[in-house]
């Protein structure tokens, strides 16, 4: 479970997969055409606020969680994931 905590002073969110996807997702998001709606693999916070979000790694690759209110991923705001298959 991923605990995403926003101690800072404007809302924030936290999406989750393979970067390409993830990117593709925060496009379509932003063309104001799209309806909203939400997905599985993310979650946002308010100031003050937290979320948490289940989250099962379904193969070994490497995944990007990252936020895109409005120029915070260009600011910076993602992470990356390694998951290594276990070794026997
Ligand atoms: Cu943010």
């Amino acid at each position: 479970m991923i605990i995403l905590v926003n101690k800072g002073g404007v809302d924030h969110e936290l999406v989750i997969g393979a970067e390409k996807e993830i990117i593709a997702h925060a496009k379509e998001m932003a063309n104001p055409n799209t309806k909203g709606h939400h997905h599985t693999n993310e979650i946002s916070a308010k100031p003050g606020q937290q979320a948490e979000l289940v989250w099962t790694f379904k193969k070994p690759r490497q995944y990007v969680m990252a936020c895109f209110e409005p120029g915070h991923y260009e600011a910076g705001m993602k992470g990356v994931i390694n998951i290594v298959a276990q070794k026997h």
